[in-house]
């Protein structure tokens, strides 16, 4: 199974929620970044979870462990049930993010290699697969890989067996769905869904891969 997971990047508060409601049927998680939490506000991740629906915060925690444990349980206390965070700070830095997050009960991914095409003059080769091999000495639940790149997701799962990849870069960044659901555990879409003329069909599309 490969789940949906709804990118909102929607700075509009009503757009937002009318998105969320109409395709929530066809979605596994909803992932909320800065550009949501930023214009609509925190107090909108109570309001999200009508949708009964995880709800992911994208917030790419990078700094010092104190700093991540403090920000991880603001993510939990605001509703979110799983937290993203980066893995170039180093052991220390993810290990506070994924004891927080257990804390809590919660799920923590790691960001492993980012799917833009910079991503490969740091996030790459040899560093990814060291953060990746950090994500899982720490504890934490799975990684983020490039839908972009499906070669490399596929050697990052070598690296994470037995727990989760959730993959962004379809669509709107060229990643080819039939490709890369195969994979991973979840896929991450946001324009090719929110900016669809048909956002409800283009997630119902998306949702095939559901029973890959
Ligand atoms: O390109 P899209 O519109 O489908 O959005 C992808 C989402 O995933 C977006 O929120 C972006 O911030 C996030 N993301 C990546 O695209 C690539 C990464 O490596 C990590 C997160």
């Amino acid at each position: 199974m490969t789940e949906l997971i709804l990118a909102l990047d929607v700075t509009e508060k009503k757009k937002a929620l009318a998105l969320a409601h109409d395709c929530a049927p066809h979605l596994d998680a909803i992932k909320l970044g800065y550009p949501f939490i930023l214009s609509c506000g925190l107090s909108m991740v109570r309001e999200l979870e009508e949708e009964d629906l995880p709800l992911i915060a994208d917030f790419k925690v990078a700094d010092i462990p104190n700093t991540n444990r403090l920000i991880v349980e603001q993510v939990f206390d605001a509703g979110f049930s799983s937290v993203i965070c980066h893995g170039f700070t180093g052991k220390d830095s993810i290990q506070a993010c994924v004891d927080t997050t257990s804390d809590y009960g919660g799920a923590c991914f790691v960001v492993a290699e980012m799917s833009h095409p910079g991503a490969t003059e740091f996030f790459h080769g040899e560093t990814a697969a060291h953060i990746a091999r950090l994500a899982m000495e720490c504890g934490a639940d799975g990684i983020i890989a490039p839908a972009t790149r499906p070669d490399r997701v596929r050697m990052l799962r070598d690296i994470v067996k037995g727990r989760k990849i959730l993959s962004p870069g379809i669509g709107a960044q060229g990643g080819d769905p039939d490709r890369v659901a195969v994979l991973v555990d979840g896929i991450i879409v946001g324009r090719a869904i929110y900016e669809a003329k048909d956002p409800v069909a283009a997630a119902m599309a998306l949702n095939r891969f559901r029973s890959s």
